[in-house]
């Protein structure tokens, strides 16, 4: 037993990516296994700012070997593009990267069918990242028309499988769009055989991989993108995403069951953020709202979109936390905090007149959740260069040991930066 996983118990940007960075060292495979080019995260180090979407963090560090397993879905031109960003910032990618062949692959009429849906949704909309992410996962649950991996380095099923499949889509979007322009089958096999050889090096059946690395002894960390609140399963639904982006979805995403899963990282934002639609109880449209958005940089790292900020959700994270099984927290981004004079903790959620402090399984009781908060003073100073809990001001401490006794889980990390430095280890 020697995997870790790092997850995300809120609704995503928990900042995920700076923990992974930091635990790669300790661990030789880095395994990605929801999720496609919707995610983003951030990764600062030797003055350098990485922004990765499919890439798991590992592919920063020389000798981490990369997977991209199952439960990915991959957009082959995106990837190729991000692999040749982070290499024109001096990192090489060879080998070490691997992709599953079981992944399934985004095509251009996924995103044209999200436009058209989500337009269909109207004030509903689910807010999405535009990048077909549930059209392709769609077509996964459908079977009939998805194509995988796999299928990309087999020229012969590509062109037996999309004239079909093309002549599908284009039929079902010009019902949808009179100004949709037809695609082209030929285009699309030559476009994506072309993909396939590039892609082709790293094309695997990771699974085999990942089983083989266990009994080896290697250690595997599992890095979880979007977060507990947004799982198609267990989140706000219907404005989640399509896929388990709860710990629910390492087994199923990845082929290694949880049972070689020795420590589960459960990562908390210090406050909360939702980009997107559907509802957020703590959310604050004022000037807090706005600070804490100014201090914490909150734009949607692949669309740029304003994230609504609000004070943390102890209900929803204590209720991400149980789902995803934690066994510790990482509180990031304290010190995006530290200039309020008085902070605020949603204890429990006043709804239909009742207390309660039961995350709602219906989003109409969510959305007429109205959060009942405890408040704390705050420290206005700057924490950015604290590196021992002992030395945190009493009243970020206190706010620390809230945190952890209202999800009911211990902190044993605390941020106070972007810097791997700035970083309290319990
Ligand atoms: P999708 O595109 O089908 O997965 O969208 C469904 C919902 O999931 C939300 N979602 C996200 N929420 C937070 N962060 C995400 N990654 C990017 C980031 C998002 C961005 O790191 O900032 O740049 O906008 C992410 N990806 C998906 C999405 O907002 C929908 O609510
Ligand atoms: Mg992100």
């Amino acid at each position: 037993m020697s995997a870790t996983a790092v997850v995300g118990l809120q609704w995503g940007d928990e900042a995920k990516g700076k923990i992974v960075d930091l635990l790669t060292d300790q661990h030789e495979i880095v395994v990605r296994y929801l999720g496609g080019n919707n995610a983003g995260h951030t990764v600062k180090f030797d003055g350098k700012t990485f922004k990765l979407s499919l890439l798991p963090a590992g592919v920063l560090r020389p000798g981490v070997t990369s997977v991209i397993a199952n439960g990915v879905v991959i957009n082959p031109e995106a990837l190729l593009k991000e692999i040749a960003g982070v290499e024109s910032q001096g990192v090489e990618i060879g080998e070490d990267l691997l992709i599953s062949d079981r992944a399934h692959v985004i095509f251009p009429y996924h995103m044209a069918e999200e436009i058209i849906y989500e337009k269909l949704r109207g004030e509903d909309a689910i807010g999405t990242t535009m990048r077909g992410i549930g059209y392709c996962y769609r077509e996964k649950a459908g079977r009939t028309h998805a194509i995988r991996v796999g299928d990309l380095i087999r020229p012969d099923v590509l062109k037996q499988k999309l004239p079909e499949i093309v002549a599908f889509k284009n039929q079902l979007l010009s019902a949808l769009d009179p100004e949709h322009v037809a695609f082209q089958a030929k285009e699309l096999i030559d476009q994506y055989v072309d993909l396939g050889k590039k892609l082709e090096k790293h094309i695997t059946d990771t699974t085999a991989y990942l089983h083989h690395q266990i009994k080896a002894g290697r250690r595997l960390l599992f890095e979880g993108a979007q977060g507990s609140l947004l799982d198609i399963d267990h989140g706000t639904f219907p404005f989640v995403t399509s896929s388990n982006s709860s710990g629910a979805g390492i087994h199923s995403g990845s082929g290694v069951p949880e049972r070689h899963i020795s420590r589960m990282i459960g990562i908390v934002k210090a406050y909360t953020t939702r980009v997107g639609g559907g509802p957020c109880p703590t959310e604050l449209k004022d000037e807090t709202g706005q600070h804490i958005r100014d201090e914490g940089n909150e734009y949607g790292t692949v669309t740029g979109r304003p994230r609504r900020c609000g004070w943390l959700d102890a209900v929803a994270t204590k209720y991400g936390a149980e789902v995803s099984g934690v066994d510790c927290l990482a509180v990031m981004l304290l010190d995006v905090l530290s200039k309020l004079p008085e902070l605020k903790i949603c204890e429990a959620y006043e709804i239909n007149g009742k207390r309660t402090e039961t995350f709602p399984s219906q989003i109409d009781d969510l959305a007429a959740a109205k959060p009942i908060y405890r408040t704390l003073k705050g420290w206005q100073s700057d924490i950015c260069g604290v590196r021992s809990m002992s030395d945190l001001p009493p009243e970020a401490m206190e706010y620390v040991k809230v945190v952890s006794d209202m999800v009911g889980v211990p902190v044993e990390i605390v941020s106070v930066g972007p810097d791997r430095e700035q970083t309290i280890l319990e």
